[in-house]
């Protein structure tokens, strides 16, 4: 069987550079000669996708199990053309991917906090909107990442960077539910054998994380077992 593309995702929390960095490893790939196709999610080109867009402008509002699987089918859209890519030998580098699916619609919490009285302080128990298991259901199938990468940042970072608090999800308390799940999902991943999980330091300078990305791929595509068929999430 001749080689296939690797499938390599870059997820994080907002701001982490994922956009940045899926851009330089695109360079990265054609530079050494290898056939690549750069995607990302969510794809706010397709009929589900501006549904999504509108909805993340807070021009609409929707019911979080549908705007969930609005997210998940627009990955649906595109697993087919994925797996040709690979079979045909491209890689392919996806900005954001399922896990960013699964982190911030689990993350998602009840607007008044549920307390409980611990001596004379309150302690906030966060109510989830969808358990984890729910939203991980519409993503089992789809074609899995050979290698993903997790961009983690500081809030702090994250804040001194262009554009942050302009959509939904983009405030502290929301990243911070969704830095946890992120963890639950890469032990996941390593647990499952599915694909590897790669946690990089994103409050590096973009080449110093560029540097990082490549080291982790370059001897990857070289060596690893891109070989067999393209694996499925879980
Ligand atoms: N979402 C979801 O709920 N469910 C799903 O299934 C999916 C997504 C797929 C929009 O995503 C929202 O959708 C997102 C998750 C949710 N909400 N939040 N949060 P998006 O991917 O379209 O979001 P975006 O607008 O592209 O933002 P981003 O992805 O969070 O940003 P980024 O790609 O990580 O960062 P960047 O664009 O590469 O860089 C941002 C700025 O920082 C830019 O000015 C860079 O030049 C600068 N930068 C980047 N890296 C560095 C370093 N290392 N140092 C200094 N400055 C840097
Ligand atoms: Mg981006």
């Amino acid at each position: 069987m001749s080689k296939r593309g690797a499938f390599i995702a870059i997820e994080g929390l907002d701001r982490s550079g994922k956009s940045t960095q899926a851009s330089a490893l695109i360079k990265r790939l054609e530079a050494a000669n290898v056939p690549c196709k750069h995607i990302k999610f969510p794809d706010r080109t397709t009929p589900i996708g501006k549904m999504i867009d509108s909805y993340l402008q807070s021009k609409t509002e929707l019911d979080d199990h549908v705007i969930h699987l609005l997210f998940s089918a627009n990955r649906w859209e595109l697993a087919s053309s994925i797996v040709k890519a690979l079979e045909e030998g491209t890689t392919v580098v996806c900005d954001r991917y399922a896990f960013s699916g699964i982190a911030f619609s689990a993350a998602k919490v009840l607007p008044r906090e549920t307390t409980s009285k611990d001596g004379d302080s309150t302690i906030p128990i966060p109510t989830h909107v969808l358990s984890y298991e729910w939203c991980r259901a519409p993503e089992i199938s789809l074609p899995a990442p050979d290698l993903t990468f997790l961009l983690e940042v500081s809030p702090e970072k994250a804040e001194s960077r262009g554009g942050y608090g302009e959509e939904r999800y983009e405030n502290k308390e929301v990243q911070e539910h969704v830095r946890q799940v992120f963890d639950r999902i890469g032990e996941e991943i390593e647990s499952s054998g599915v694909g590897k999980w790669v946690v990089l330091d994103a409050d590096l300078d973009k080449d110093e994380v560029e540097q990082s990305v490549w080291d982790e791929v370059k001897p990857f595509i070289e060596h690893m077992g891109v070989s067999g068929p393209v694996r499925k999430l879980w």
